[in-house]
């Protein structure tokens, strides 16, 4: 987040595009990374060239998005949302958190399945395009939300602000081909790939940056 927005890499999939197979399909996965991914990133870097918004970090960009245009907004926040969203899922779901965040979990939402079940309607009931969250709060605690389009709850927009750990992508391209219509398959499913190892890294850099 602290890297300018002019030195951002695009940066490569942290597994094979069948790795998720057979929650998430091989064909969406390439798609999804070299051509959706890829254009956001693109049309990022085409967006700020030769302005003062390359020479931002990309922290500041977001947390600061509403001074800038909606090209921006919309592409920036594609950029940083999935990048999260590769960075969060494995062949090797462990099934649940561990220690400080599973204890967080649970004291905010009384059990593991009950946060699941918080997020998934979150993720459910999002109307069209958009992502479901989990965040760190400024005071500490976790928090769950949704955002339209591609916007995220870094950005001085968002209706629920936060540090996000979790993120699931819920525009049809992340999931049409194989699930069609039915979304809560989708989400469902994205339960078995959940790279909590890597979510609760997060969740412990968030809260010492608080
Ligand atoms: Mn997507």
């Amino acid at each position: 987040m602290d890297t300018l927005v002019k030195n951002l890499i695009f940066p490569s999939l942290p597994y094979a595009y069948n790795a998720l197979e057979p929650y998430v399909d091989a064909t969406t996965m390439e798609i999804h990374y070299t051509k959706h991914h890829k254009a956001y990133f693109d049309n990022l870097q085409n967006a700020v060239k030769d302005t003062e918004m390359a020479d931002q970090t990309f922290g500041d960009l977001l947390r600061n998005i509403s001074r800038y245009p909606t090209v921006v907004r919309n592409n920036g926040g594609g950029h940083y949302n999935h990048q999260l969203f590769w960075s969060i899922l494995t062949s090797k779901g462990s099934g649940e958190p561990t220690g400080d965040l599973m204890d967080a979990l649970v004291k905010k939402y009384n059990s593991f399945e009950e946060f699941k079940k918080v997020f998934s309607d979150a993720a459910k009931s999002r109307f069209g395009s958009g992502w479901a969250w989990l965040v760190v709060k400024k005071d500490g605690t976790p928090g769950v939300s949704s955002t339209p389009n591609q916007d995220n709850p870094l950005m001085d927009v968002a209706d629920c602000k936060g540090l996000p750990i979790l993120g699931l992508d819920v525009w049809e391209h992340a999931y049409y081909l194989k699930y069609q219509n039915r979304r809560p398959d989708y989400v469902e499913a994205f339960w078995s790939v959940v790279n909590w190892e890597q979510v609760s890294k997060y969740y412990s850099d968030a809260i010492k940056s608080l």
